[in-house]
């Protein structure tokens, strides 16, 4: 292993060598995908999704659509992190006195473990879309959070730990729809009520095409020696729509609104036929990893809207692409006030 790096691993997880001679720093599970359409009675697709290790096995927090495509969350377990059980019921949420306060749709989670508390940031009904945020100890009782940011915000991610004694969110500002533009962003919290001391910390852009239009976060990034390894995507729209990639970046491991690098290549983009035909073609969006001691890289990831995926990666992979692909990027190296 050449980059030390800092994480809760799994002593177990699933992992496959890279396929020889294979010129690329993420490759796919053979057995791909995870979860197919209608996989249990009342859903027709689940994508997008999170997973954390949790009591030596595995905890999800998915993206559901039933029949009526309005998304909602729901817990899933599994001992292998391949095959899961989606629970029946939706995942409920009380405020902060116990009362119900379950959001209208929710999708795009994120699963954080931070200190001894697991938060889940979505993508929330606001009046419009924008940032929800509960936390569980035991994935019994969830209390959520005051929402995090006026509307319109997506693809909220909480660093896995405290920085300086702030909890830090990645965010994209976004607008009511399909949002035709975006930058990543930094927000600063002490309770995880107040946020503010925003930053920016990313543009779209550069001068390749593939995250022109719009990036935003992914997984919670990993600490490594160099910076924070940022796993995030960035989207291209063609004659054909939105086609949405997966990019990497290392973040300044103090103030995290500095890109150290950024590669100017991405690190997967839709190929096979779950990722280029589904609900919406040609994306893979990734919301979660897992990692293991010798910093082998699982992926969890969206396929075409339809399907859960995994890729797997590694430290060195990541941190080597993005040092050796490296594009400096507008004012990606400031300290984005
Ligand atoms: C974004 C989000 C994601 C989705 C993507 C592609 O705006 O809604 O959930 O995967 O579009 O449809």
């Amino acid at each position: 292993m050449k980059y030390k790096f800092t994480a809760e691993t799994c002593d177990y997880m699933p992992f496959e060598a890279k396929p020889k001679g294979l010129d690329a720093p993420v490759w796919r599970y053979s057995k791909n995908p995870l979860i197919k359409r209608n996989p249990q009675k009342g859903i027709a697709r689940i994508f997008n999704s999170a997973v954390v290790p949790y009591n030596g096995e595995f905890i999800g927090v998915f993206r559901v659509e039933d029949q009526s495509s309005l998304p909602h969350l729901r817990l899933a377990h599994s001992k292998d992190g391949i095959n899961f059980t989606v629970e029946e019921e939706r995942i409920h949420f009380v405020d902060e006195e116990g009362k119900p306060y379950d959001p209208y749709y929710a999708y795009d989670p994120r699963l954080v473990k931070v200190e001894d508390e697991y938060f889940i940031i979505w993508c929330t009904e606001f009046y419009g879309p924008s940032i929800g945020l509960a936390k569980t100890k035991d994935f019994k009782t969830f209390v959520r959070l005051e929402n995090c940011f006026l509307p319109f915000n997506r693809n909220g991610v909480l660093f896995p730990r405290k920085i300086n004694g702030e909890y830090k969110m990645l965010s994209r500002v976004s607008d009511n729809g399909h949002t035709p533009f975006g930058d990543i962003f930094l927000s600063s919290s002490k309770d995880l009520t107040y946020w503010g001391k925003h930053r920016h910390v990313m543009e779209k852009g550069g001068n390749g095409w593939w995250q022109g239009l719009k990036i935003g976060g992914g997984p919670a990034p990993i600490e490594t020696e160099v910076g924070w390894l940022m796993i995030y995507h960035g989207v291209i729209l063609n004659c054909n729509g939105y086609v949405y990639s997966m990019g990497v970046a290392i973040l300044d491991k103090d103030e995290p609104s500095k890109v150290l690098y950024r590669a100017k290549y991405y690190i997967m983009t839709p190929e096979e036929d779950y990722e280029t035909v589904g609900f919406v073609p040609n994306v893979v969006f990734p919301c979660s990893t897992l990692i293991d001691k010798e910093g082998h890289i699982a992926i969890y990831y969206g396929a075409a809207d339809t399907y859960v995926a995994l890729a797997f990666t590694t430290v060195d992979e990541l941190v080597d692409f993005a040092i050796n692909n490296h594009e400096g990027v507008g004012r990606d190296r400031d300290l984005g006030r």
